[in-house]
This record gives C-alpha cells, structure tokens and sequence, in this order.
C-alpha cells in the first residue's frame, strides 16, 4: 500500500460497458474541457478527475431517485442557509470506491492526485459548527440510505477568506465559483417565482367564510443547482447518492419586461442586478443575528423555493396535500428557515383552500426544529414593520397563529397576562417584533437541542414557558460528526492503523472502533499510534513553517484552540495562560519546561471588535514570545490564517490537547471537540456543550476538567461578580494582566490592548478571570502527563477508542427514529 492509501480503498468492479477511469479523464479532458494531456495545467486535471468522477456519480445518483420515486418512501429535508461541505473530489472517490483506481489512473498521465486535490476550493457556505453540522448530516443520510435533502443557498460568495495584515484580521471576498463548479448540475427546469412586497386583498366567500389573497408585489426566480451527495458503503458498487439542492437569484422576466416598457432600460437592467443580489454572499456572522433586511430576504428565498419544491413533488406524485406529513419530514436548522412555518399555512390556506386547523395540523406534523444556541444576541427577531412590507400576508398569518395560540394558553393558564407576554409571537417591550423560535416551536412536532447540557438548558430557561404548556415536544439529539471525513480521510495514518487492528466496519458503524480499547494496553500498538501522530504533527510543522515561518518542534506539545474567535468561548483565557507560561520560562531559563505550541485558527465577524482586538493580541504575543531567544523551543504560539474544513483536517490530526474552554452553559454543544478527541487528543475543558458527555465516555482519568459549573457561574453573577477581586488576589494573573496593559506586546502603541485589560477587571461577562486559577493548575497536569509519552499515548488512544457515541450516524438515526420516522431505502449494488 502507497504511503497515501486510505483505509477500505477496494476497487469497484466495473460494468463491463463502463470505460476505465483513465479513458474517461482522457475524453473529458479532450471533449469537455478542449485540452489534451500534453497542454493540460493541473487545474485542467482537476476538473477532468472531477467530471469523471461525475460521471460514476451520476449513475448512482440517478438509480437513487429512482429507487425512492418506486418505494412508498418518507422523503426528509433538511433547510439550512448554511452548508460547510469543503472539498468534495477526495471525499466522492472514497465514498463511491474509487480512490485507489483514481490515484492509479492519474499517476499513469504522470499527475499527483493528492496535489492536484488541493486546487479545489472549499465550499464554504457556513460559518463554523452550526453549517459543518449540516453537512455531516448530509454525509450521513446518504449513508444510511434516508432519502434525505439537503436545500439552502448558492452564494456566489461564500465565508470571506480571512488574511492577517500587521497581526490584523483581513476580510477578502471567497469567490469560490471562479473557475466553475464541476460537481453541480443546473436544473433550470426546476425554478420558482418567489415574491416579495405586494399588498393583502380579502373576500368573502359564498359561504360566508372571509379568504385573504396575497397580491402584486416584486417576483424574483429561484433557480435550483444540485450537488451529489454520495453515501459510503463497504460493499463495492452500493452506496446511495443523496441531493444537495441549492438555489441561485435570476431577475424574473415579467418584472425586466415592466421596466423596459417604460422605455427605462439602463434603469431596468440596475433593477435585474439589484434584485439577484438575494443570493450573493454569506452573512459571516456565528452565533449573533445581523438584522438586515436582505438576511431576511434570504432567509424567505429560499424557504419559499424549497416548500414550493417539495409540494411541487409530493403532488406529482398523486398524493394529496393532506397527506404532506406522511411522505414528507421538515427540519429547521435553526430559526434562520422559521418563517417556513407562516409559509407553509399560506400554501395550504391560500393555495389549497385547507381549513385552518387542518393546515395547522399538516404543518405542525412536517416540521421539526432544532434550536442551536443560547446566546442572546444569536436569538433572532425581526421588526414587524419590515415583515408587514416584505410579507404582508406570512404577517398576518403570524397574527393568526399567535391568537390561537394565546386563546389556548389564556383557557388553560387562566389570569396569567404575564405568561401570555411572555410566550407571544410578539415582543411588545421595545419596537414590536417577531420572535422566530417562538414561531418555530409552535410550528413544530419536536423541538431539540444539540447536546444533554442544552437541552436541559432549553427546557429550564429560554423555552421554560413552552415546556410547561407542551412538555412532550422538548427533547434532546446530541450533535455527531463524519468518520469518513474527520478520521477516514483526515488522519490516513490512524485510520490505516484502525483498520489493522480491528477491520474496517468503523467507518459505517463507529460504535465497532471500542474494540480499539484493548490495543491501548499494548506497548508495540501504543507505539505505532505515538509514530502517527508524530509523522502528522511533523506535516502540520512544515506547513507552519512553509506559511508562517516559524519553525515549531513536532516532539513539543501541541495545544489547539481552533473554533470562531468568540468572546464566550474564551480564546482570552488561552492567551493569559501563554503569556503565564512564558514568565515562567522567563523566571526560571533553566528549569523543567514541558516544550509546547499553542496554536490558534478561526475567524471574527468583521463587525464584532472585540473579536478582531482578541486576534490582534494573539499575534502580538506571538511576536514576542517567538522571537525571545531566552525562550527557543520550550514555548511558541502561532496563529494559523484562515481556518476552514480544510485547514481543520491538517491541524485536527496533529493536534495533542484540544481546547473547549468556554464559559459553562455558553456553548450549545461543540464538535470540535469530537473530532479532536477521536483524533487522539486529550480534552481541556469545562463542562460545557457536550464536554460533558465526552467526559462521561471517555471517564475522568483521560480528560482535563476545570473551571465553574454553569450552577457555579449563575450563582456568581448573581452574587454580583467582582473580576478585580481575582486581580487583586492572584499575583501571577496580575502580573500577566499589567503585561498587556502596558506597552510589553505592542512596543509601538502601548495602550493598543488595554480595551481588553479594562473590560476583563470591569465586566468580564465570560468569567475568565475566575476561571483562571483553576484553568493554569489543570494546564500544570498536563504539562507533567506529557513528559510521561506512555501514559500519554494511553490516554490518547482511549479517547479515540471511545468515541463511538458521537458519530453522525446515530445523531441521524436519533432524527430519523424521533422526529423524522424516515426509513432506509438501500439501493442494490
Ligand atoms: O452550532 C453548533 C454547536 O456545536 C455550537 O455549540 C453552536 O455554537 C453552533 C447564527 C449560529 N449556534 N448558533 C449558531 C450560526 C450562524 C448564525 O447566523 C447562529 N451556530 C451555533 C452545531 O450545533
């Protein structure tokens, strides 16, 4: 096996009319792209290997939708406006089989498989967690042979490319569709008009009933572009290929002809630009709503497209519209696709004529919907101003559901106003606005969060009132991540070593990998484990080295914070304890120093300050600390540029100790922490998301847990936190602290970090300051495991071995038993 070879690479046998690989990239490189191998540049390469991976793709693909259109099958759609799938070329060959013939093929024309794969951009349309989710939830579905459907955006623009300038986070434009898109296939047939403005007309009806009809207003085409979602199966020639349906903005025709009568043709061609601006970009923002109207316009675009879709479907198929439910499962990720709850009552009412409490009933049964975050400022509502003028109608059907709902709470919890405040639609205590989790946990059969702790969390605070009044709706899914990606392709060396000890059925089923467990006793296995994760650090140094020029020592420590750069996930506290650590060396030159790399990636919202000052003091402790010859190899801190699915996938298998330090209760669940763990690092963290649930797989001995409670931390802000009291009263924080404050890590601006310093003693809303003590000393036993490499590679190994609960594959089957009731429907081989 070449050194590049992944685990379960066995070759499909061929149809015996199916030309080889290498005679397909030939006459797609010749046919399609009008080169020949002489002339072709590795991009030409690239989309050759692409398009005749297609090719295989499309077969599959299309005996998929057959064999569902033939199956009385439940069909499951799951709306996001973000979907982070990163590169797809290595991921499609090793899920369709095919790598090794691929690898073969290409090397035959003299081309670097592996190489030519970088050139691929990374779809970037998400953000971090919440849009990584989705995707592994696509993976995992066309896996488990769910008929299941990916519908967002195309954005022209995906998450902006992030370069650092003078330590300063630089926001470029990510103009992934540059060079095309080889992998998607454009439906023009299958387009939408979606409508936007307009006014309300009602009449009555000759019984008497009073129907309100949505009038004029501005019409903008959605046009659907699908992407291959290809499943993984063992056996070779199986394997469903599921869909990923995007939608693209075109200016609608009657709208261009209207303005171009006037006689206005600059004016209308302004108009036609103006208008598919829908889906241009990604808004760049995790965790915090932007509020502008064009989100908004987004955010109706595409659900408008996709219900319009689906019903479009589920009628061609001689189905009646009642019967929407039984056929059809529609999961919200998030409130960002919430107003599909108004949306699909107006289909229903104004479009199928359905009385109120049967479209009522439809639509509670289709929709489930999963709530991602806590965070306040993440909560989103929108003005009822800008929704009455964008969607009159979806208005005043928002009015209708929130009376019904209020008259039921009002018959049932009689003399509580408050309550009925409280749980209103409507936020009446400022500028009146539309709350969407309201509006989509009245809309849905289930509601869930995304880890034990937050779902809990859900149940006590934010929905506290809904979970009084429908308990039975509340429940919890623990997020999961891909094994095929996360350790199968990212880490070919540990999943090659896997495999050996223990066969591959990890790879669809990761519950098999705790057989794992008892290899971590074995000195000879532990030892090749240790030789892997070396030989991955080793690349994550050269690429350090190649793009940052900092020469890291691969035998050191290496320590990863990798997520968005958010204050409540505490990158700061990170950062005390570089700069903690570093005194000590200073104090002590010569004393034992465990050698470590702190490491750091992730991007800021380009609006959130504090964010971009949190990037800029990373990089200005790493100047000094890199550069102090008194310190050489015993500490260094890098940040890497521009974190994304493929940046993840070098550092993730390199990395020793994986930071989740954020305030307990702040992170709804995490997955990084999963990847990171099943990659062979050991966790520090709070117990926060589903650290807690790490911690209980992996047990005490073999992570790091420090830090406040979320009890703790409720009980300290409500005892009025005093952040100068730990200043005051810990020399070493305080030492640190003042370092920052004065000019030691900006020489040439010396108040440049002191916005920073003032809000920690201040307010220090994340309690970084309490935490700080607790979080330095657990750092200290790690620093004196790591000097013990056997115990070390112990507990690593266990923590990959034990990593079977938080696979993709039974989060999906949780949705697929408890919200979805969907079933497989495995295509034959
Ligand atoms: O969703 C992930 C979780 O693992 C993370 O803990 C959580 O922070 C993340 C508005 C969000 N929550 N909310 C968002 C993203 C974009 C946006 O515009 C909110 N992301 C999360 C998966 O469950």
């Amino acid at each position: 096996m070449s050194s590049n070879a992944r685990a379960d690479t066995a070759p499909t046998p061929r149809g015996l009319d199916e030309p080889s690989l290498k005679k397909s990239i030939l006459s797609r490189l010749t046919r399609d792209l009008g080169t020949d191998p002489e002339h072709a540049s590795p991009r030409d390469w690239l989309n050759a290997a692409t398009l005749a991976t297609r090719e295989r793709l499309l077969e599959r693909w299309l005996r998929t939708r057959r064999h569902y259109d033939e199956t009385q099958s439940k069909r499951v759609f799951y709306l996001s406006l973000e979907f982070l799938i990163g590169r797809l070329l290595i991921n499609s060959l090793m899920n369709l089989g095919i790598y090794e013939e691929m690898r073969e093929a290409l090397d035959e024309y003299g081309v670097d498989l592996l190489e030519i794969a970088e050139l691929e951009p990374d779809a970037a349309l998400g953000n971090g967690g919440l849009g990584r989710l989705a995707a592994c939830i696509l993976d995992s579905m066309a896996t488990q042979c769910i008929p299941g459907y990916g519908y967002g955006i195309r954005y022209d623009y995906g998450m902006f490319r992030q370069e650092i300038e003078n330590g300063e986070q630089v926001e470029k434009p990510d103009a992934w569709l540059r060079h095309g898109n080889h992998w998607e296939v454009p439906r023009p047939d299958h387009s939408y008009v979606v409508r936007f403005h307009g006014y309300l007309v009602s009449h009555t009806q000759p019984d008497g009933t009073l129907r309100h009809h949505w009038e004029d207003g501005d019409s903008i085409v959605a046009v659907a572009y699908d992407l291959p979602v290809p499943g993984y199966s063992a056996q070779p020639g199986a394997g469903n290929v599921n869909d990923l349906r995007l939608w693209s903005a075109r200016a609608s025709r009657e709208f261009e002809l209207g303005e171009f009568n006037e006689g206005d043709y600059i004016g209308a061609v302004e108009q036609k630009i103006l208008s598919e601006n829908i889906s241009r970009v990604l808004y760049p923002n995790d965790a915090s709503q932007i509020g502008r109207e064009l989100r908004l316009k987004q955010e109706y675009f595409f659900v408008s497209a996709s219900l319009q879709d689906i019903i479009a479907y589920h009628l061609g198929r001689g189905r009646s519209i009642e019967e929407l439910p039984t056929y059809t499962a529609i999961q919200l990720n998030d409130t960002h696709p919430a107003i599909a709850v108004a949306e699909l009552m107006r289909l229903l009412r104004d479009e199928h004529e359905l009385p109120w409490d049967v479209a009522w009933k439809i639509t509670v049964a289709t929709f489930g919907y999963t709530n991602h975050t806590l965070m306040p400022e993440a909560l989103e509502t929108w003005p009822v101003e800008m929704m009455t003028r964008l969607l009159p109608r979806h208005m005043q059907i928002i009015y209708d559901i929130n009376q019904a709902f209020i008259n039921d709470v009002h018959h049932r919890f009689p003399g509580d106003s408050e309550l009925i405040s409280r749980v209103s639609l409507i936020d009446e205590s400022g500028e009146r606005r539309v709350r969407m989790a309201h509006l989509a946990v009245l809309g849905s059969h289930r509601v869930n969060g995304v880890a034990e702790l937050h779902s809990r969390l859900l149940k006590d605070t934010l929905f506290a009132d809904f979970y009084r009044i429908m308990p039975e709706r509340f429940i919890n899914v623990t997020n999961g991540v891909t094994q095929r990606l996360w350790l199968n392709q990212a880490n070919p060396g540990l999943a090659r070593l896997v495999t050996e000890h223990i066969g591959n059925a990890w790879i669809g089923n990761l519950d098999t990998i705790k057989a794992l467990d008892s290899f971590a006793e074995d000195a000879s296995c532990r030892s090749e484990f240790r030789e892997v994760k070396l030989a991955n650090k080793r690349a994550l140094a050269a690429y350090i080295q190649k793009t940052q020029k900092i020469i890291v020592d691969p035998n050191a420590l290496f320590d990863v914070q990798i997520k968005r750069i958010h204050e409540y996930k505490r990158q700061l506290l990170n950062v005390l304890h570089v700069i903690t650590l570093y005194n000590r060396i200073r104090e002590n030159p010569d004393g034992e120093h465990t050698p470590r790399v702190v490491m750091f990636a992730g991007k800021a919202a380009p609006a959130y300050v504090m964010a971009k000052r949190i990037i800029r003091l990373i990089n200005d402790v790493a100047d000094v600390i890199n550069n102090d010859p008194v310190v050489g190899d015993r500490l260094k801190c890098v940040f890497l540029p521009n974190y994304g699915v493929s940046l993840a996938s070098l550092i993730i298998p390199a990395a020793d100790l994986s930071e989740q330090i954020s305030t307990a209760g702040t992170e709804a669940s995490g997955t990084g922490n999963m990847k990171l763990a099943l990659n062979g690092a050991l966790t520090i963290g709070t117990l926060d998301g589903a650290n807690v649930e790490i911690l209980e797989e992996v047990g005490t001995e073999n992570i790091y847990i420090f830090g406040l409670r979320t009890e703790d931390v409720a009980r300290l802000r409500a005892d009025g936190y005093r952040p100068r009291d730990y200043y005051e009263n810990n020399a070493q924080l305080r030492r640190v602290l003042d370092m920052i404050n004065s000019d030691f890590f900006a020489p040439n601006e010396p108040h440049r970090h002191s916005d920073i310093v003032n809000t920690l003693l201040d307010s220090d809303h994340y309690l970084v300051l309490a935490d700080y003590a607790d979080y330095v000393e657990t750092q200290q036993h790690v620093s004196r495991l790591y000097k013990d490499q056997e115990a070390w590679a112990h507990k690593a190994m266990l923590n990959t071995a034990r990593m079977g609960k938080f696979s993709i594959d039974r989060t999906v089957g949780e949705y697929a038993s408890e919200i979805w009731s969907a079933e497989p429907y495995c295509i034959a081989p």
